[in-house]
């Protein structure tokens, strides 16, 4: 019975001596680590990110004005330009409604040639797309008949503007278009030669070699 006590008692103390040296061991590595420079806190990370983000905010920031500011002189100066060319073409008889500037060339050429005339200004006759256009022409040039860019030529009765848009809404004068002598492809307005009074309806279908002042329309948007 002693001897079994005996055993028993070796045992702790062994146990005792196995737990003492871990711990001594563990001291030893806990005495290492604190050797080691101390770690940064989370604290001071997160403000250093913090300052870089508003740097690269500031950058992104900067980078978008100096765009913004290149495009806005760009637009600027061409809107400068327009406006003095504007004025040029306006004090050289173009007149001006809507989006578009109107000219009204004075030679009396035939159809093509007016035509013609009108491309060499960067211009083409006129395109007519309303009712209150058409008030503008005849109020604005209402001292002759004048061409503009309607025809029939490829198929009679078939009106096309210029840029091959058919008519929806034409102002013919009364009886108009009659193809009168069967060769009339060529539409004019400020048709007056009737008995009606002027209104708004003052086409009328011509032959195209009939000379003719004509109106040009420069488109500016
Ligand atoms: O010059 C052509 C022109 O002649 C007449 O008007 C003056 C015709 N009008 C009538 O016949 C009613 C136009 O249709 C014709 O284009
Ligand atoms: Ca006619």
């Amino acid at each position: 019975m002693e001897n079994s006590n005996n055993i028993y008692e070796n045992i702790e103390d062994t146990e005792d001596k196995i737990y003492y040296s871990e711990d001594k061991n563990q001291n030893k590595l806990d005495t290492h680590r604190t050797r080691k420079p101390p770690k940064k806190s989370s604290g001071s990370r997160c403000s250093r990110l913090t300052a870089v983000c508003l740097v690269l905010l500031c950058v992104l920031l900067l980078t978008v004005i100096i765009v913004l500011w290149v495009k806005f002189t760009a637009e600027r100066d061409q809107l400068k330009k327009e406006r003095e060319t504007l004025l040029s073409e306006m004090a050289q008889g173009w007149r001006y409604f809507n989006v578009s500037i109107y000219y009204n060339i004075m030679d009396k050429k035939s159809w093509s040639e007016t035509r013609q005339d009108c491309r060499k200004r960067g211009a083409d006759l006129v395109i007519i797309n309303s009712r209150e256009e058409q008030e503008f022409i005849n109020k604005t040039f209402p001292d002759s008949e004048a061409w503009i860019g309607l025809t029939d030529i490829d198929i009679e009765g078939s009106w096309k503007w210029l840029d091959g848009t058919p008519l929806s809404t034409g102002f013919w004068w009364e009886g108009e278009p009659n193809q009168y002598g069967g060769n009339e492809d060529c539409a004019m307005t400020g048709f007056k030669k009737g008995p009606k009074i002027i209104g708004v309806n003052t086409w009328n279908d011509c032959i195209c070699d009939v000379p003719q002042v004509g109106i040009c329309e420069m488109i500016l948007y």
